[in-house]
Parts: C-alpha cells; sequence; structure tokens
C-alpha cells in the first residue's frame, strides 16, 4: 500500500503538466486544456460482451479532452504488446488496455513505466511480481461470477438426485475471466457431492468454437450430460445450437447456465433455451473515462474498482429484456 501511494505521488509530480481540469475551452497549446491522449488496446471482438464494451469506451472518450488511439488485438498477446509499444513511441499520456491473457506482461509494462506513462488495466486483470507496473485495473470480481453460477446451479437442482454431470465450455485459455470462474464454479460445486465435472475444454469465448467443443461433449458423453456452464454467454449461444441439432432440448434436457447477461443470453431464456445468466457488465466507458482523468491529473484512484453486477433467470427474462443495456 506505502508503495503505491509513493508510486501515486510519483505520478502525480509526473502529470502535473499535462494537468487537464476537463480540457473543454481554453484549448491552448501545452499546458491547461490539452486533451488527455490515450492509447487504448481492446483484446477483440469476440462475443456480444465485448462489442458492448468497445461501444462504450469510444463512446466515453470521444468527448473533446480526450484523443483515442484504439487498437484491436483480435485476441492476439502479440499485437497487444506491438500496440502497447507503439503507444509508448507515441508518447500517449495513458495507455488503458484489456489484457487478453494474464502472464507474459512484464517487459512491455516495464516499459511503459520508464517512459513515465501510467498504465490503467479495464475488464482483465494480469498476473505480474511488482503491481506499481499499472495504476489502476477496472473490471469485474470473475471469481464471484463462477461462485455465482455454481450456487443458481445447487439452487435449481434442489429436488435433483445425483450424480449430476457438468461439462464446462471455458473461456480464452489463459485469461482471467476463465481462470477466475472455473475457480470461483469448484469451489462452491465442491461443497455438494452430487455434481461432477465430467468435461471442462476452451471454447474461446465465441459461437463457433462454444458450437464445436459442444458438439465433441456430446459424441463423447452421449445423452449423459445433466448441466452446461459456459463461460460467457456467446459459447452458451453456440453449444444451444449443437444441443438442438443433437436432438435434445437446450433448457430442459440440459440445463444451461452462463456468464455475461447480454441480450443474446435473455432471448435464449425467454425462448426457454437457457436457465440462467451471471451478470457481467462491460458498460465501463464512463468509469474508464473518470479515472483516466483522476491518473492523468495525479489524483490518488484505488487500486481494484469491481464493477456491480447480479443473476438473472429464465423466468425473468422476459420482463427484464427491455431494460437491458447491452
Ligand atoms: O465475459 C466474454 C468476453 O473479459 C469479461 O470476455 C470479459 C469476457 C466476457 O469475451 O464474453
Amino acid at each position: 500500500m506505502r508503495k503505491f501511494v509513493f508510486g501515486m505521488l510519483a505520478l502525480g509530480a509526473m502529470a502535473l503538466a499535462g494537468c487537464s481540469g476537463g480540457g473543454e475551452g481554453s484549448g491552448g497549446e501545452g499546458g491547461e486544456g490539452k486533451p488527455i491522449t490515450v492509447g487504448f488496446s481492446q483484446v477483440g471482438a469476440e462475443s456480444e460482451w465485448r462489442t458492448a464494451n468497445t461501444r462504450s469506451v469510444k463512446e466515453a472518450l470521444a468527448a473533446p479532452e480526450f484523443r483515442l488511439r484504439f487498437s484491436d488485438a483480435q485476441q492476439k498477446q502479440e499485437n497487444q504488446i506491438k500496440a502497447i509499444r507503439s503507444f509508448i513511441a507515441q508518447r500517449v499520456d495513458v495507455i488503458a488496455f484489456s489484457p487478453v491473457v494474464e502472464s507474459g506482461w512484464e517487459t512491455v509494462l516495464r516499459e511503459a513505466k520508464a517512459a513515465g506513462i501510467p498504465v490503467v488495466l479495464t475488464d482483465r486483470a494480469v498476473d505480474v511480481s511488482d503491481d506499481s507496473l499499472y495504476v489502476t485495473l477496472i473490471g469485474s470480481d470473475f471469481v464471484e461470477e463462477g461462485r455465482r453460477a455454481a450456487r443458481w446451479l445447487i439452487e435449481d437442482s434442489k429436488d435433483k438426485e445425483g450424480p449430476i454431470r457438468v461439462v464446462e465450455l471455458q473461456g480464452t485459455v489463459g485469461s482471467a475471466p476463465a481462470n477466475d470462474r472455473m475457480r470461483g464454479f469448484k469451489e462452491v460445486i465442491a461443497t455438494d457431492p452430487r455434481f461432477q465435472i465430467v468435461r471442462s475444454q476452451s471454447g474461446d469465448f465465441t459461437r463457433a468454437k462454444g458450437k464445436e467443443v459442444m458438439e465433441a461433449f456430446l459424441k463423447a458423453e452421449g445423452g449423459r450430460i445433466d448441466v452446461l456452464f459456459a463461460h460467457n454467454d456467446d459459447m452458451a449461444i453456440g453449444a444451444i445450437q449443437a444441443i438442438e441439432e443433437a436432438g435434445l432440448k437446450p433448457g430442459q434436457d440440459i440445463r444451461i447456465v452462463s456468464i455475461d447477461g447480454v441480450r443474446g443470453a435473455f432471448e435464449a431464456m425467454k425462448a426457454g433455451k437457457l436457465n440462467a445468466t451471471v451478470e457481467c457488465n462491460p458498460l465501463l466507458g464512463p468509469q474508464l473515462a473518470q479515472l483516466i482523468r483522476d491518473v492523468h491529473a495525479g489524483r490518488q484512484v484505488p487500486k481494484r474498482v469491481v464493477v456491480e453486477e447480479g443473476v438473472y433467470t429464465m423466468d425473468q427474462a422476459a420482463a427484464e429484456l427491455p431494460n437491458r443495456k447491452y
């Protein structure tokens, strides 16, 4: 903590020259009123969640107080590293990015630090030994999301006898949401001996892969799958197609719980094909913009900002659908 406060003071001193109290109006060169240049490296466009997240970030950083340089990594870490290096070379004021996987960031983050450019993580965490390499992380508690999915499943299985055979569609291998959702789900499901996780494989957070891996699960397990836990809605939606093509009823023959709460999931719930979704809010843009302002002005920010979210079930879908913003 002390190290962090010290780091923030240093950052404050560094940022003082470019400090902007809102940016609009004065428009002078250098000093007050100069827009904050932000380099943002996005994971890709793998899911409905991600496209909603991109829209939110772009909208929030379209305000005249910012200049946004946006780069799409197409789910590849090497592309993100390249983008970050180019932001450093362009001497942007703040770098923000959503790291596709957790490991392998030390070198490039040290380069950003050496250049005096603060880094704000959005959505996903990194695994680094020195946490002064980034200023703050804004995003969801993925472990808790995994726990919520498992708690819903235990509650929904009150009247069922074991064994209850569960298959799991994991997100991108090595990503924070895949690692954490798997951990949280396992932790809670392990408290109920009726449940067995019989297969677990990555569908890379996409519909196409979710469908493909579910087909393989169905082939290997025949009719012996009771539950699907998917780390995101898109993979669940792909899997629903596979289940239907196999002549089974998604939501009945195989109960399904996934994570995100995107519109497609609410539609699938309304159609009786998806049983529950755990909310993961992608609309991080406004909060990210505020963090960038604060960091740039040298104000102290919390090391971790968690987004609040809930769980929705099939019976709530029709009523809730018109209120959904993503
Ligand atoms: O759940 C998934 C997306 O990192 C929280 O990434 C995000 C995850 C989200 O592809 O749909």
